[in-house]
């Protein structure tokens, strides 16, 4: 009898979560996906997109929930994707960013020393960290080895994370990953997010339901890459024989204005600059002015490589808001 390998992913609901869920189905894994809350209405559209998907009732801030969760899901890895991942939020609800974002994973860690103690086959985690933590970057491209320096709460929360993660590798011999994944779109990112603000505005514009774009700092430079490519890595990270960090990045920068004008062509529509207007509301108490990320170590020592280049992502992503807001609009 063939056993399948069993993953518990948090954060499924989130971009991030239905990539690898969809990833781990076709390689054969038994996929169970935390969630929170009673009647969370995102649960509905997991059922709906991914019937194979095994909801667990848990919560990140609830340490009794994600112990019953392991109980339940008897996994043999943990992909842990659940946090307040807005930045900008992260300004307003700090406590609460810092309570998910950052203790969560200490609630887990712990969870998992609890329950997978007993287990013969370790229980193997992977922590989504952020290049968010290099914020005001100290060194450029940034590479595992970079200090942090982050500027915001969910930075802060992201680096506690992070080290937790470390010292509790170090000091409890666990099979714990951490990826330093620089930001990934795609056409399942969230509309509050620039990358798909900007996409999903240039496709009603087109459609002539909207007029104009507010944006904030245009100015930030970003490594972006595709979400699909970077579940891959995280996939990558837990089938090594020993655990690690690394950087996952494409090696490229943008700024805000170059996505712009890439976003604009794709839908056929000449200068930008027309529909954008910038407001202080949306910049932020302090910024993260350039981030580029070098994925040397993942690339050497895990064969993996991003496939889909900044053009092509943002070019798919407009493709698909101009179909997605077209059936909308009917
Ligand atoms: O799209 P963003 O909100 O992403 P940000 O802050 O880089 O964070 C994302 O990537 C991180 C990885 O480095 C993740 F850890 C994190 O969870 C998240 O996925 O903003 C990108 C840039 C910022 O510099 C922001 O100030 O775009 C600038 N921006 C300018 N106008 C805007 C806007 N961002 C948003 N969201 N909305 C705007 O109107």
């Amino acid at each position: 009898m063939v056993v399948m390998a069993r993953a518990l992913i948090t954060g499924i609901t989130g971009q991030d979560g239905r990539h690898l869920a969809e990833f781990l189905h076709t390689k054969g894994y038994e996929v169970f996906g935390l969630v929170k809350g009673q009647n969370n209405p995102k649960a509905e559209s997991i059922r709906d997109e991914f019937p194979f998907v095994q909801l667990v009732p848990g919560d990140l801030a609830d340490f009794s929930s994600l112990v019953s969760a392991l109980e339940m899901s008897q996994p043999d890895e943990v992909y842990n994707l659940g946090a307040i991942s807005f930045v900008a939020m992260s300004f307003n609800q700090a406590e609460l960013t810092g309570n998910i974002t950052g203790l969560g994973v200490l609630r887990m860690l712990e969870a998992i020393r609890l329950v997978g103690g007993a287990r013969k086959n370790p229980i193997r985690f992977y922590q989504a960290s952020s290049s968010e933590m290099f914020g005001k970057v100290r060194e450029t491209p940034q590479t595992e080895m970079t200090p942090f320096h982050p500027r915001s709460p969910y930075g802060v929360a992201k680096v506690f994370a992070h080290d937790i993660t470390v010292n509790y590798r170090e000091s409890y011999d666990m099979f714990a990953c951490s990826g330093i994944l620089f930001n990934h779109e795609g056409p399942r990112r969230g509309l509050e997010f620039v990358t798909r603000k900007i996409t999903n505005s240039v496709a009603r514009i087109k459609l002539g339901v909207q007029s104009e774009l507010v944006l904030g700092n245009l100015e930030a430079k970003r490594d972006w890459g595709y979400a699909g490519d970077y579940v891959e890595a995280m996939w990558m990270m837990l089938q090594q024989p020993k655990p690690d960090d690394f950087v996952v990045a494409t090696g490229k920068s943008h700024s805000i204005e170059q996505l712009l004008e890439v976003a604009f062509a794709a839908a056929d529509l000449k200068d930008w600059r027309q529909y954008v207007r910038q407001d202080q509301r949306f910049f932020r108490p302090a910024e993260v002015d350039l981030l580029i990320g070098d994925a040397t170590k993942a690339k050497t020592k895990l064969g993996w490589q991003p496939k889909v280049g900044f053009n092509e992502l943002i070019e798919m992503m407009v493709r698909h808001d101009i179909d997605y807001e077209t059936k909308r609009a009917k």
